[in-house]
């Protein structure tokens, strides 16, 4: 049955070539500010018991290629009790909140025995463009405040500081974080990882259709041999 040999090798083949496409995903620092072992830590954290005192930086970055976003990694510190995190979490916004932005994408994560906080993004596909992330543990708030480094040199824009219930006397809006701490302006640190998207990595859709039209093909080129 030789034909038959053959169409049982075109399918090997084609899903040796689907195969290859997938594993073709490079696995990419998008952004990198890790902590430069001076600047300041500050509050990172919601309080669902006493959310006057829900505290968010926002830092910002950009990219110019689409990319599968994996992880985000958040340099901090503890001042509180880590056992009573409820959760931790990441986001990706377009803009600040209060400034227009909407949220792209979150993730969930844990914080580790050095305090940062690993989040995962589970390849989330981010388009080109400038945005802003920012990262939090929720607890409640006898558990105390985590802490999240701040880092130089700026990228700028500086980090903002944005507390919406406003108890810590900065108002309710987003501001330059130099312009409530004092000091000179800084970024967060943290570090940002993917793997490149787009014409390497086709969709799960793609993948099923191009492996369907291409065993279609083959089946076709099997039938004619066959007459
Ligand atoms: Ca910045």
């Amino acid at each position: 049955m030789p034909s038959l040999r053959r169409g049982v090798l075109a399918v090997a083949f084609v899903a040796a070539l689907l195969g290859l496409l997938a594993s073709n995903a490079v696995a990419v620092v998008i952004a990198d500010q890790p902590w430069d072992g001076t600047s300041q830590a500050v509050v990172a954290q919601v309080f669902p018991d006493n959310p006057t005192f829900s505290t968010y930086q926002f830092d910002n970055f950009a990219t110019g290629v689409p990319y599968d976003i994996t992880t985000l990694t958040i340099y901090g510190d503890e001042l509180g009790d880590p056992t009573g995190n409820v959760a931790v979490t990441g986001e990706i916004w377009t803009n600040l909140p209060d400034k227009g932005g909407t949220l792209v994408m979150s993730g969930t994560g844990t914080e580790d025995a050095s305090h940062n906080l690993d989040i995962s993004f589970a390849d989330q596909l981010l388009g080109p463009g400038s945005y802003f992330v920012t990262a939090y543990v929720t607890r409640p708030i006898s558990s105390g405040q985590w802490f999240w480094y701040q880092t130089t040199p700026v990228n700028a824009p500086e980090e903002y500081f944005y507390n919406p219930g406003g108890g810590f006397g900065a108002g309710t809006s987003s501001i330059p974080a130099s312009e409530f701490f004092g000091g000179s302006p800084a970024d967060m640190a943290f570090t940002l990882d993917g793997d490149t998207a787009g014409a390497f990595v086709p969709e799960p859709a793609t993948m099923t259709l191009l492996g369907l039209g291409l065993t279609g093909l083959v089946a076709k080129v099997a039938r004619r041999r066959n007459r």
